[in-house]
């Protein structure tokens, strides 16, 4: 599948584009060592891989040829020991852009061509040094906002992901290979394979993948980040709550009920997890434009929350509205955080009690209890002026997504992956129902090809025109 354009030498500059101490420059392809060496004389025609040569890189301008361009440094990666699997050269040169474009210029005069976006991994996965999921990792690794996003992103550069996905396609042409020679042999009477062995491998591949779709939220919100919504009726306190989390004074507070009318973004750090916090307009029935805009866009922040802090004055029961509005939030990832706990004289645990029955008077108990929390655990009784409390929150927020403990399973990220392997899963449980009712080996061996299309889809074993477009057009030139 490779193309013409493949065979080009490339070239770009791979640190980003301003000032800094030095740049580096990459050039990989066929002919690399003698279109740089045309600009080097100071390289070896057989140059030694993994080593790095110093000299003057000079201009092949027939006028001022010899021109010094700048003091380089060109180290050296041999075919088959590179990034890209080609022959590659990294001269590193002074941080100046004006120098760069120099040298890139040069470089196209000796016959290189400015390499597209994600060329070199595009090319590296054409070698084979790294399958699909493992580049789509060096661009989670080169966008990661957070340290437990390029953690993950590393984790899956180093195939924990492509490991998984391996042993599925493998498991799954086992399959495959024993239905087809039961097909085969089925005229002759032979059984080749029990149908229970077969059975539970089938069950087997299906919960796998089932873990791996249902990782996806976990993936994503690693990568790109957990999106928490401060949500509740006006003045009890959300944008006071915004700052504490975010520790500087990011959204306007007032007493003035309706302060808030636009979403307010902000993004903050727990244990190296990015949480991307949205402070909303305050819920009423209002009768200004502008705030009841505001008020749509609070809801539709909170369809696509991964978890919502509920806020509310904990100083007083809550609102005819609150309930209201809490009979149509989503309950599951919802938090209750009662604030202004400096206001009146009882205590947290008071609080707690008589927010509680208050609730389960108007028919939250088993509501809450069917998301296995006892309704009392789910009250956070804070104040916005207690720093000690945005951490209580942080920690809260940790805790509820129980994170080091899947440290070492492979999860899915990429939107990619995840449309693959539940059309995968899919297939698997249609698949299972063929199996158990055990009357057509055709059927579920066509299902089964087809969940194997998918994953190797997903490892870029199988792959078109549009498959690498949308997966490289995401890189930055360069890399
Ligand atoms: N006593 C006390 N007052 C608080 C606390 N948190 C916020 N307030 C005050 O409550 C008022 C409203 O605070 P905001 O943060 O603007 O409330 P909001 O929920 O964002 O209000 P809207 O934007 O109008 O929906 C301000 O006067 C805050 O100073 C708290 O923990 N204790
Ligand atoms: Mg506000």
């Amino acid at each position: 599948m490779a193309r013409d354009r493949d065979l080009d030498t490339i070239c770009a500059q791979s640190t980003p584009s301003g000032l800094g101490g030095i740049s580096v420059i990459r050039v990989s392809g066929p002919k690399a060592v003698s279109m740089v060496r045309a600009l080097c004389d100071f390289i070896p025609e057989i140059p030694e891989s993994h080593r790095a040569y110093y000299g003057f890189l000079r201009s092949l301008n027939v006028d001022i040829d010899g021109e010094p361009v700048d003091e380089v440094i060109a180290t050296y990666f041999q075919k088959g020991r590179s990034f890209t699997g080609e022959d590659t050269l990294e001269i590193s040169c002074h941080g100046n852009p004006q120098i760069v474009r120099e040298i890139l210029s040069e470089l196209v005069k000796a016959g290189a061509r400015p390499a597209d976006r994600g060329e070199f991994t595009y090319r590296a996965f054409m070698n084979g040094r790294l399958d699909l999921v493992q580049a789509e990792s060096v661009l989670s690794l080169i966008e990661s906002q957070s340290k437990q996003s390029s953690q993950q992103a590393l984790r899956q550069l180093q195939g924990n992901l492509s490991r998984e996905l391996d042993q599925i396609e493998n498991d799954l042409i086992w399959c495959l290979a024993h239905i087809e020679a039961s097909i085969d042999f089925s005229t002759e009477g032979l059984e080749v394979v029990d149908n229970s062995v077969l059975l539970s491998k089938v069950l087997g591949l299906k919960d796998q993948l089932q873990k791996l779709v249902s990782s996806f939220q976990r993936g994503r919100i690693l990568k790109d980040g957990y999106q928490l919504v401060l949500t509740g009726v006006p003045n009890v306190g959300k944008s006071s709550l915004l700052n504490l989390l975010v520790e500087e004074d990011r959204a306007i507070v007032t007493d003035i009920p309706g302060t808030t009318r636009d979403l307010i973004v902000a993004a903050f750090m727990v244990h190296g997890l990015k949480i991307n916090v949205i402070d909303t307009a305050g819920l009423r029935v209002s009768q200004d434009t502008v705030e009841k805009i505001g008020i749509e866009r609070s809801y539709s922040a909170q369809r696509e929350a991964d978890g919502i802090f509920f806020v509310f004055d904990s100083s007083r029961p809550l609102t005819a509205e609150e309930i209201l509005e809490l009979r149509q939030v989503d309950l599951s990832k919802t938090y209750l955080i009662g604030n202004k706990k400096d206001q009146g004289s009882e205590s947290a645990r008071e609080r707690v009690e008589r927010l509680s029955k208050q609730l389960e008077n108007e028919g939250f108990f088993q509501k809450l209890q069917g998301f296995g929390k006892d309704l009392k655990e789910k009250i956070h009784i804070v104040s916005a002026f207690d720093k000690s409390d945005g951490e209580k929150l942080k920690d809260l927020l940790w805790e509820s997504l129980g994170n080091s403990q899947f440290e070492d399973q492979a999860v899915i990220s990429q939107a990619r992956h995840f449309e693959n392997l539940s059309g995968a899963l899919q297939n698997m449980v249609q698949a299972e129902t063929l199996v158990r009712e055990a009357v057509s080996p055709e059927l579920s061996a066509l299902e089964m090809k087809e969940a194997l299309l998918r994953v190797q889809e997903t490892l870029g074993k199988r792959f078109d025109d549009q498959i690498m477009d949308r997966v490289f057009k995401e890189f930055c030139i360069g890399k």
